[in-house]
C-alpha cells in the first residue's frame, strides 16, 4: 500500500510539473499587450537634451510579434535611427529592437527607413531583437524583450545628427485592453507637445 502510495503521489507530482509548465506559457502569452511612449521628448534623455522636437510611440502584441508606429517632428538634427532600448527611467540602456533606420545607419535587414519626420510602422519579429546581450537579453530573445516592456524598463529613442545619443525619448509603457482610445490620446498629445510641466510629471511616474 505504502509503495502504491507513494506511485500515486509520484504521478501526482508529474501531473502537477505539466500543469506548471503549460502554466508558464500562458503566463509568457498573457499579460500587458498593448504598449505606449506618449510625449516623447529631450527632456527624458540623460543628460537632458533641450529640443523642440516631440514625437509618441505605441505598439501591440500580435501573434508573436511586436506591431509598432512611431512618429516624430520637430528635430533640429537629421534623423539618425530609432530603437527601443532596454533600460529604466533616466538610464542608458542598450539597444533591443530597431524601430527605423537611414542608409548611414540602416539596422538590421527589414528595417524601414526613418522619415525625416511624420510616422513610420513596421514589426519586431523574434529574430528581430538584437540585445543587449550584456544587460542579459541574448539575440532573439524576444519574451525577455516583452517582459522587460510590461515592465516600463524599455524606452523609445530618436537620435539625430545634433543630438548622436538620442534627441527625444520617453519610456514605453503597458496597459491592458486593446489599443482604441489612441486617438483620443494622440490628440492630446498634439495638445501638450508645448507643455513642458506635463512632460516632467510625466517622466517622473
Ligand atoms: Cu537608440
Amino acid at each position: 500500500m505504502r509503495k502504491r502510495a507513494y506511485v500515486v503521489a509520484a504521478l501526482a507530482a508529474v501531473g502537477a510539473l505539466a500543469v506548471v509548465s503549460v502554466g508558464s506559457y500562458a503566463i509568457a502569452g498573457s499579460g500587458k499587450s498593448t504598449f505606449k511612449a506618449k510625449e516623447m521628448s529631450g527632456y527624458f534623455e540623460p543628460p537632458a537634451v533641450s529640443s523642440a522636437a516631440s514625437g509618441s510611440f505605441e505598439a501591440k502584441l500580435v501573434g508573436g510579434a511586436i506591431q509598432y508606429e512611431l512618429s516624430y517632428s520637430g528635430l533640429e538634427g537629421t534623423v539618425l535611427q530609432a530603437h527601443i532600448h532596454f533600460g529604466q527611467p533616466a538610464t542608458n540602456g542598450g539597444i533591443s529592437a530597431w524601430l527605423c533606420g537611414t542608409a548611414a545607419n540602416p539596422g538590421p535587414a527589414g528595417t524601414p527607413t526613418c522619415p525625416a519626420s511624420g510616422t513610420v510602422t513596421g514589426t519586431i519579429t523574434p529574430a528581430a531583437v538584437v540585445g543587449p546581450a550584456g544587460q542579459g537579453i541574448a539575440l532573439g530573445q524576444f519574451d525577455e524583450l516583452v517582459s522587460a516592456m510590461r515592465a516600463g524598463a524599455t524606452y523609445a529613442n530618436v537620435h539625430s545628427t545634433v543630438q548622436p545619443g538620442g534627441e527625444i525619448r520617453a519610456q514605453i509603457k503597458a496597459r491592458n485592453g486593446d489599443d482604441e482610445g489612441n486617438d483620443g490620446d494622440e490628440n492630446k498629445n498634439d495638445k501638450n507637445k508645448n507643455d513642458k510641466n506635463k512632460n516632467d510629471e510625466d517622466g517622473n511616474d
